[in-house]
């Protein structure tokens, strides 16, 4: 049973929102329908005031983050023609296409020995030469050079991949990889989980139902997962209902996830922004915003809503606090996927501009696991509070 949720009905000035309005204060489950009226509602703030008011009777004023850094260890990927919205893998003999060694990752991990640094990232592309081997003695490295940081690795796609190329089964293929060290799974991989969008911008990936089937298989193996969305491209709102549906029935069945991060679709360097005569646009604030409050209303059963603010900006993600986030993609170092595709956010942020940027939305920041237990909270004047400085001037290049 859904929490009741104190939504203010006055504050909803499209009439159609009002029976949502009323269903959250009686602590009624949204339905698909109910989440097609909050996409078209023009009243975008009324939408916000309920996601807002869902996200702080979990929350409160708290917004967490954890100090993380991503390693994208190949970007040779099978599916590279196949996945049109992708910009970023390669095949074996493009230009451009790379596989790190063990002592590169090492390398590039060495710099979370900063004190800092509590998670890895780890993802990349579907390479016939990176199966479990590649990845378990990754994973026994990093482990035994810097077991305090958590590894939160391989996307559905890439954990189905390995089980293809080592004709293992799911199950056997993450147990294998948590012996060797990995601790959570990031969402990656799902796009929009309808088939007729799968038929036009991934049609060999791995269909929605087997995501599901992946992250059943690591919650039921005690593996815990983020889920995602892409949204912006072909999608129907109907398709993102019917996407978000899928997240939530199996979060009921399992109750194995974590957080629910929406990712907005960028338009360059990838054949479907040619395709649609996109180059140059991504998605609108006013869009970024809806599908994180949306994700919000309907995913009841979730506690984290994470706003990515490399893909939206470090504004939409600071604006997002007021509309049901509570979690913001971290100190990521080093972001490679959305830089191949446009995005022009910088590709790491300081812990201070973090902390200035979730501060000046009038919250209260908070370092927290990678299982979102609350390690740390930022009191006013914790770590350079008082610089005179903008977010944007604070972020490292
Ligand atoms: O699955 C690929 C997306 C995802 C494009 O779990 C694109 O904590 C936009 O899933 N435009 C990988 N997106 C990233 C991801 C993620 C990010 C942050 C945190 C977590 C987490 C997960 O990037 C891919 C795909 O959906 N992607 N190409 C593009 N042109
Ligand atoms: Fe490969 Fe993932 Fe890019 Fe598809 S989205 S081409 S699976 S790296």
């Amino acid at each position: 049973m859904p929490l009741t949720v104190n939504v203010d009905l006055s504050s909803l000035r499209d009439p159609a929102l009002r029976p949502i309005g009323e269903k959250l204060r009686r602590g009624e489950r949204l339905t698909q329908q109910d989440g097609a009226v909050l996409f078209r509602s023009p009243d975008l703030l009324g939408v916000g005031h309920m996601a807002n008011a869902a996200n702080r009777v979990r929350h409160g004023d708290q917004v967490t983050f954890a100090a993380n850094q991503h390693i994208n260890p190949t970007n040779i990927c099978v599916l590279r023609k196949t996945c049109v919205f992708c910009g970023y893998a390669r095949l074996p003999k493009e230009e451009g296409a790379y596989r790190y060694s063990l002592a590169q990752v090492m390398e590039e991990a060495e710099q979370a020995d900063n004190g800092l640094t509590r998670e890895f990232h780890i993802v990349g592309g579907l390479d016939m030469q990176t199966g479990l081997e590649y990845y378990s003695t990754m994973f026994r490295a990093l482990k035994e050079r810097l077991p305090h940081v958590h590894i939160k690795a391989l996307t559905a796609v890439e954990i189905a991949h390995i089980a293809r190329i080592e004709k293992m089964s799911w199950k056997e293929v993450l147990s294998a990889l948590r012996e060797a060290g990995l601790d959570t799974m990031p969402g990656g991989g799902a796009e929009t989980f309808s088939e007729a969008v799968r038929d036009e911008i991934a049609d060999k990936k791995l269909g929605g139902a087997d995501y599901i089937g992946v992250h059943r298989a690591a919650h039921e193996l005690g593996i815990r997962t983020n889920c995602t969305m892409l949204y912006g491209h072909v999608e129907t709102i109907e398709d993102r209902m019917e996407h978000l549906q899928m997240l939530r029935d199996l979060q009921d069945e399992t109750g194995g996830f974590l957080a629910y991060i929406p990712l907005a679709y960028h338009p360059d360097d990838n054949a479907l922004g040619e395709t649609l005569g996109r180059v140059g646009t991504s998605s609108t604030g006013f869009d970024d915003l809806r599908n994180l409050a949306v994700g919000r209303l309907f995913l009841d059963n979730f506690d984290h809503i994470k706003s990515h603010w490399i893909m939206v900006t470090p504004f939409v993600t600071q604006t997002a606090l007021h509309f049901g986030v509570n979690d913001i993609e971290g100190t990521v170092v080093r972001e490679k996927i959305y830089h191949a595709v446009g995005a022009t956010t910088p590709q790491g942020m300081t812990l201070d501009a973090l902390l200035k940027l979730i501060r000046g939305a009038g919250k209260v920041p908070a370092e927290r696991d990678s299982f979102y237990n609350v390690l740390r909270v930022f009191g006013e004047t914790d770590v350079d509070a008082d610089a005179d400085t903008e977010p944007q001037a604070l972020i490292t290049a």
